[in-house]
C-alpha cells in the first residue's frame, strides 16, 4: 500500500508493459466506470498490443448499455472468477475501495502489479501503483491528464470513451466539481473527434426506456419538500422496484431528475432493495453531501454521494437520514 501518488511516468511505464490485463467495472457501474475502463482497454489494445479482459458483475442501466463500448464488457463475471496470476496487470479505475467490487477480492490482493487510478477522496490506495486526484471531476479526467502528459494520440474513439465519463460524472456539466476543467476537457475531446450529440446524448440521455420514465414518475409522485431543513427527498418501496424490473445501476439513476427542485439545498432518495435500502444524495449548492453519506456508512463526492442502510421501514430510514443531516449540519464549503 502506498499512501502517496506514484508519478505519471511510473503509471505510464507500468501500463506500457502490460500484455495481459484484467479490469472490472465497479459495482452498479456508471458512465465514468464504463468510459474510463473502455478508454484504457482501447488504448492498451491500440498502442501496446495488450490483451484486455474487461468484466462487470452488475449490468449497466439500459441507456448506458446502448453505448457501443458496452459490447466489449463481459457481464455477470466477478473478479473472483479469474486467477489474477494469469494476468500481468490488474487495473482499477474509478473505484475507491477494492472491496467495492467483491468482498472476496480482498483475499486476492497478492498480485504485484495492481494499478489504481481514481478520483475518490476516500480511495484507500490499495494498488501497488496509485494515482488518485481527488478534485478531478471524473476518472476519465484523470486519464485524460495522464494521456496528455504521455503524448498519447487522441483519436475519435479514445476521445468519445473519455467524454462519456466527463459528461456523466459532471451531471452533464451541472455540478460544482471542477466545472471549468470539465468544460475544457470536453472541448479538447470534441476537438479530437468525439461527437457530443451522437456519442453521448443520443445513447445516454435520449435512450431512456419506458420503465425509467415510470420510475421517475413514482419518484416525483413521492417527492417531499422539508421547507424548514431545505431538504427534499423521495422513496420507493421494493414492490415497485420489482414491478419495474430495475437493476442496481438503474436504481441509482432515480435521483438524477429531482435535484432541480426549488427550496431544497440538498436532496436524497431511498430505494428499498431485497436486503436493505439504497440511498443517494445530490446537491447543486456548495454543500458537501459526502459528509452525510460517510456518516451513514457510505461515501462519494461533494455534489453526489451514496450509502446503504440495513433493512428497515422506509419512514424510519427517512428519519434516520434527516437526523444525520441535522447532526452533521449543512455548512457551505
Ligand atoms: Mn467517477
Amino acid at each position: 500500500m502506498n499512501s502517496k501518488n506514484n508519478t505519471v511516468s511510473d503509471i505510464w511505464s507500468a501500463l506500457s508493459k502490460s500484455k495481459r490485463v484484467l479490469m472490472s467495472l465497479h459495482a452498479a457501474p456508471d458512465g465514468d466506470s464504463l468510459g474510463s475502463c473502455a478508454a484504457v482497454k482501447y488504448l492498451l489494445e491500440r498502442d501496446i498490443g495488450a490483451s484486455v479482459t474487461l468484466i462487470s458483475e452488475d449490468e449497466l442501466d439500459s441507456a448506458l448499455s446502448r453505448v457501443p463500448a458496452a459490447k466489449e464488457v463481459l457481464f455477470g463475471k466477478s473478479l473472483h472468477d479469474y486467477d489474477w496470476q494469469q494476468f500481468d496487470t490488474v487495473i482499477f479505475l474509478d473505484n475507491g475501495r477494492i472491496d467495492r467490487y467483491d468482498e472476496r477480492a480482498k483475499q486476492l490482493v497478492n498480485h504485484d502489479n495492481i494499478i489504481n487510478i481514481d478520483h475518490h477522496a476516500s480511495n484507500t490506495r490499495f494498488g501497488n501503483l496509485n494515482y488518485v486526484i481527488d478534485d478531478a471531476p471524473a476518472a476519465c479526467a484523470v486519464l485524460l491528464d495522464i494521456f496528455k502528459q504521455c503524448n498519447v494520440k487522441f483519436d475519435a474513439e479514445l476521445s468519445k470513451r473519455l467524454l462519456l465519463g466527463i459528461c456523466t460524472d459532471s451531471g452533464f456539466f451541472r455540478n460544482r466539481m471542477n466545472l471549468s476543467r470539465c468544460l475544457h476537457d470536453a472541448v479538447f475531446l470534441l476537438d479530437h473527434g468525439a461527437d457530443y450529440l451522437e456519442d453521448i446524448v443520443e445513447p445516454v440521455l435520449n435512450g431512456q426506456p419506458l420503465k425509467m420514465k415510470k420510475y421517475l414518475g413514482f419518484m416525483l409522485n413521492n417527492l417531499v419538500l422539508d421547507k424548514q431543513r431545505k431538504v427534499a427527498y423521495s422513496t420507493l418501496d421494493n414492490k415497485h422496484v420489482v414491478e419495474l424490473n430495475l437493476n442496481k445501476s438503474e436504481i441509482r439513476l432515480g435521483i438524477k431528475d429531482l435535484q432541480d427542485i426549488e427550496g431544497a439545498d440538498c436532496i436524497f432518495t431511498l430505494v428499498e432493495l431485497d436486503n436493505g435500502i439504497k440511498g443517494s444524495f445530490r446537491t447543486t449548492k456548495r454543500i458537501d453531501v459526502s459528509k452525510f453519506a460517510t456518516a451513514l456508512g457510505g461515501g462519494g463526492h461533494k455534489p453526489a454521494a451514496g450509502f446503504y442502510l440495513e433493512k428497515m421501514p422506509l419512514d424510519k430510514a427517512v428519519d434516520k437520514v434527516l437526523q444525520t443531516i441535522d447532526e452533521v449540519g449543512m455548512q457551505d464549503f
